[in-house]
């Protein structure tokens, strides 16, 4: 099936023709087609989203949000398609597209239309000088959001749903590798009332039309999730045009496990925040760190609740393991396993290419777990992105804190115990910009999200993503 742009509320082919193709990692297989759009189309859904903004900006919130509304419910209506064609695209097996990415988008519209009728500016009287101060939050005008594979639908919409809550309209760019939810979202946003021009959607290659949105001298704004190379590149780009820009990049994140916390739930936590989505998760805790008393004892039931999981076909309902995004990816995803075994890493398990009956050229690869003796090693500090964990044993609290943040990544960590007093110490000192105590991937969307280090700048989420997609223009009268 192919795949077109959508600018101002119309499909269309990109300009200049060109075409990529659109693989199924599953079987390995071409299925489809989508624009490489170049700056020309970039051009058009520019002039698109400036038309549309006087109007937009001017729409009242009641009436934004009605809208947002819809495009929820209709994500809600649709579930069974977008998750299919979310599986199809990424090789994340069908179930958690039904059960996460789906309802997670649609949970991300329901809440900026709640959101941003609540999104209160303030006030400051200055006492003795007959003066009072308020804070206009006008919208910043076109903006632009690029988006990753990993979560396609979930990280496109938590950019898009806040910049048009907050009255921007948006050139936004899926990745190339999973571009079909994001075209299907284009249907539905027509379908709910969107007005044209308001989301503009071009498909392409980052070095072209995620380039050319960066490089658009009016767009003014750029929200990023993806790669920490490819944010720098960004940056660089964006620093001389004076651009807005939320980074979100990579982590190598830390799960520190202490003896005294509830293990049957830690355990079960802990293989899904090594392994959901193939570990293809930017929050994964894929460097896990075990007090040395359980040390031993986790291990060994580590590595069989591992070789429990099922890789497989993601429509297949008992597969725990789809297929990586991609075949380059999954040559990274192998070669760091390689890098590990020179490195004098064990491999507990896995390390092994999957071949599934009847999708032999899918891109499968086992969940692996490797027990490493150093945490300088390059499988411990460098952002594998896939079903590869690293296990070692620590024995006190300060040598485990040095070595989870001995990493240039800050994203977020994961504390399994019930001591207070090193909850708190820890949650403390730990460099990142999100930490779970006993838990993982809990979000209330009203929390900010983000990292430290190398893993970003700005924060998404609740009020804070409306704050980045307004201008704060003070407003002090005398009176
Ligand atoms: O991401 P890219 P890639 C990490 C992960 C992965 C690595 C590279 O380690 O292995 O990044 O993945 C667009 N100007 N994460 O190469 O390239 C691109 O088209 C403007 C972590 O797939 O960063 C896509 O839409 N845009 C991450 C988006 O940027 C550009 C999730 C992300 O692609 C561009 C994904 C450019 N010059 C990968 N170059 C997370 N934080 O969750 C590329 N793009």
């Amino acid at each position: 099936m192919n795949i077109q742009n959508y600018i101002n509320g119309n499909f269309q082919d990109p300009v200049l023709d060109n075409w990529i193709d659109n693989y199924n990692p599953s079987n390995g297989e071409v299925y489809g087609q989508l624009p490489n759009s170049t700056k020309e189309d970039v051009d058009n859904a520019y002039s698109a989203a400036r038309s549309a903004f006087p109007d937009w900006s001017q729409t009242t919130l009641e009436a934004r949000s009605r809208i947002l509304l819809k495009i929820s419910e209709l994500l809600e209506a649709k579930l069974q398609d977008f998750a299919e064609a979310e599986s199809k695209d990424n090789g994340k097996p069908v179930s958690l597209a039904k059960t996460i990415d789906i309802p997670r988008a649609a949970s991300n519209f329901r809440f900026f239309a709640n959101a941003i009728t609540q999104f209160a500016s303030e006030s400051h009287e200055s006492v003795g000088q007959n003066a009072i101060n308020y804070t206009l939050r006008q919208p910043i005008g076109v903006v632009g959001c690029i988006s990753p594979w990993n979560l396609p639908l979930y990280l496109f919409s938590w950019k898009i749903a806040p910049a048009i809550a907050a009255g921007n309209c948006v050139v936004a760019k899926p990745s190339e590798v999973t571009p079909m939810t994001a075209f299907l979202l284009g249907q539905v946003c027509t379908e709910a009332g969107l007005p044209k021009g308001v989301l503009n959607i071009v498909h392409g290659l980052g070095t072209t039309t995620g380039q050319a949105i960066v490089e658009h001298p009016d767009i003014k704004a750029i929200s990023f999730t993806g790669g920490t190379t490819t944010g720098a590149r960004i940056a660089k780009v964006a620093a001389p045009m004076f651009k807005k820009l939320s980074l979100e990049l990579g982590g190598k994140n830390p799960n520190i496990i202490f003896a005294d916390c509830d293990y049957d739930e830690m355990l079960a936590t802990t293989v899904r925040s090594s392994f959901a989505n193939q570990g293809q998760i930017c929050l994964c805790g894929s460097r896990i760190f075990v007090e040395t008393f359980i040390y031993e004892k986790f291990k060994n039931d580590f590595v069989q609740s591992v070789k429990q999981l099922k890789v497989g076909h993601p429509s297949e309902p008992e597969t725990n393991i789809g297929a990586l995004v991609s075949k380059q990816h999954l040559e990274k995803v192998k070669a760091y396993i390689d890098i590990a075994k020179q490195e004098n890493g064990t491999v507990l398990c896995g390390g092994n290419i999957v071949k599934i009956n009847g999708y032999e050229n899918g891109y499968y690869l086992e969940p692996t777990v490797i027990e490493v003796s150093s945490d300088d090693c390059r499988v411990n500090q460098e952002e594998i992105f896939g079903p590869v964990v690293t296990i070692m044993p620590f024995k006190t609290e300060h040598e485990v804190l040095q070595m989870a943040n001995k990493v240039k990544y800050g994203l977020s960590a994961t504390l399994w115990t019930n001591n207070l007093k090193r909850t708190m110490h820890l949650s403390n000192m730990l460099e990142a910009g999100i930490v779970w105590v006993n838990t993982w991937l809990m979000r209330d969307l009203r929390t900010p999200f983000g990292g430290v280090k190398d893993s970003g700048v700005g924060r998404e989420g609740g009020f804070e993503a409306l704050r980045f997609f307004t201008e704060a223009k003070n407003v002090c009268i005398k009176y």
